[in-house]
């Protein structure tokens, strides 16, 4: 059957964006967002969470305090060529060390919520888990009651990126489905440990990106490349099997009692097509089912979306049964890191790497004519798109039913020397973003809250220390001292609310 006819069912939809010509539609956006650059509290719900996230390794260090285990990426930032500055998290910004003068600052830009991420190694060194460390369960501990004594909802990740190293030197980590065992074992105890102050769970924070540069590109950690036209399916179908496991865990043994959410987090650049071609129309579809349809269609549909079965073929692994039972709505909330946007293209011989090879499309910045879809940030891939973040939005709104949506990360990294803590084209972006955002709630779309990328300034994974991702600046040079940049200040005068409702919260 022809491939456009089988793809046409999302036509509807992306052609509601493509009514206008190219130019005119950038135009056409630039000029929505402009009449919305003031910003402010009340163009969100008031119960809307603001807050700001990290994950562990980016900021921890103590890699070998405090009982931990090593993860894969101690072992990868270890290895030579890996890491762009030959960096490592082994100190990061010291966290684990300053996390209450960091829960201080937390607390003094106004926030409601904070998004960390629990090292799997520290409750389970070797990742068996047949002993908990108990210093490790010390350790979040403090930071939980830190937090609440603040006034600050916890939203904790389960797992952002670092694998217990035994579990991938023993058994291949993500590639071998006994891993979905052990990743329980740890979800339950920390629901247990944790789960009468924490209501707000995260199981997995992008599997997308584990899957395909952790096992396509091999850009990041375990840095596997060998069999990258398999391995990346499996190590996506084994952490969405994880997340389902867990979700029933939480049902069946805490739900009744802690009441709280477990969620997903999912990564997706906005795929526009680049032209009103049909071939240009179905690879920007592709593209969005190949990143978010690839972790959202099993859990909503039940299995994986119909052009990666068809263009995957054996590759991609099957759902038993019993497994799709399991995965049936097996979200409360779907969490999504935004940060940019691409035009997509149909091509026959794509960019390296299998994932993007079977997508046969190609990811576009500039036009022919030389606009270019946004402003570029620090980071090679950023490229500032407002609009693309309310896109990305009503998508999943639409295409999934509806359901409440948190932004988990969203941010541009802090480019020109002068502008390091005078951070204009930041500010910039938070207020177009998050005006994008409120658009997008008035649009339809369920958006409970939104998460800043991120505290501090630190280890930005094979970027090493060379990019600064921070609302806070870290000195490295001197004693990693804390600056609160222009952006953090600007949240701050965003999300002021009267005392009153923050001492009320705090009684909660
Ligand atoms: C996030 N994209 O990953 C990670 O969750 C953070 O740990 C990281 O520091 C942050 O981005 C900044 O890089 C991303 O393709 C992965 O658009 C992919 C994309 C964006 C962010």
């Amino acid at each position: 059957m022809n491939e456009f006819v089988t793809e046409s069912y999302y036509f509807p939809f992306l052609s509601l964006a493509k009514m206008v010509k190219k130019d005119e539609f950038l135009k056409q956006n630039e000029h929505q967002e402009s009449n919305n650059k003031q910003v402010s509290r009340s163009d969100f719900p008031p119960d809307f969470i603001f807050g700001v996230a990290t994950s562990a390794y980016q900021i921890e260090g103590a890699c070998k305090e405090g009982g931990r285990g090593a993860s894969i990426w101690d072992a990868f930032s270890h290895t030579e060529g890996k890491i762009i500055d030959k960096s490592n998290g082994d100190v990061a910004v010291d966290h684990y060390h300053r996390y209450k003068e960091d829960i201080d600052l937390i607390a003094k830009l106004g926030f409601d919520g904070y998004r960390f991420s629990i090292s799997w190694s520290r409750i389970f060194p070797d990742g068996l888990g047949t002993k908990v460390n108990e210093e490790g369960i010390t350790f979040y501990n403090n930071i939980i009651d830190a937090l609440l004594e603040k006034g600050i909802t916890p939203y904790i990740t389960l797992y952002h990126w670092d694998l217990p190293l035994h579990l991938h030197d023993k058994m291949g980590g993500w590639v071998n489905k006994e891993i979905v065992k052990y990743f329980a074992i740890y979800a339950d105890t920390c629901f247990s440990c944790f789960g009468d102050r924490v209501k707000k769970w995260i199981t997995i924070n992008e599997p997308l990106q584990t899957a395909v540069n952790g096992y396509d590109t091999g850009i990041f950690a375990p840095g596997r490349r060998q069999h990258s036209s398999t391995e990346p399916y499996l190590a996506a179908h084994h952490q969405i099997l994880a997340h389902a496991t867990a979700f029933s865990i939480y049902q069946s043994k805490y739900k009744d009692k802690q009441g709280g959410k477990v969620g997903l987090v999912v990564d997706c650049e906005w795929a526009e097509a680049n032209s009103d071609k049909i071939e240009d129309l179905s690879a920007a579809a592709r593209r969005l089912d190949f990143q978010l349809g690839w972790y959202l269609h099993p859990i909503y549909y039940g299995e994986y979306p119909e052009v990666m079965r068809k263009r995957l073929g054996d590759r991609l692994p099957e759902f038993t049964q019993e497994e799709k039972e399991l995965l049936k709505h097996a979200v409360d909330f779907v969490g999504l890191n935004q940060y940019t946007s691409r035009f997509i293209a149909h091509a026959t011989s794509p960019e390296e790497g299998d994932y993007y090879k079977s997508q046969e499309m190609e990811r576009i910045v500039e036009w022919e004519g030389g606009e270019i879809i946004g402003e570029k940030a620090a980071s090679e891939w950023l490229y500032v798109v407002p609009w693309g973040i309310r896109k990305v939005l009503n998508y999943i709104s639409k295409t999934y039913n509806n359901p409440p949506i948190f932004v988990t990360e969203n941010d541009n990294d802090t480019s020109p020397l002068h502008e390091m803590l005078d951070d204009k084209l930041r500010v910039r972006y938070f207020k177009e973003y998050l005006a994008a955002v409120s658009r997008a709630i008035k649009d339809g779309a369920d958006v409970r809250g939104y998460f800043a990328w991120s505290l501090l300034d630190n280890f930005e994974w094979a970027q090493g220390y060379t990019k600064r991702f921070g609302l806070v600046y870290v000195d490295y040079k001197n004693g990693l001292a804390r600056h609160p940049k222009s952006s953090a200040y600007w949240f701050l005068r965003l999300i002021e609310r009267p005392v009153k409702i923050r001492m009320a919260k705090k009684s909660n």
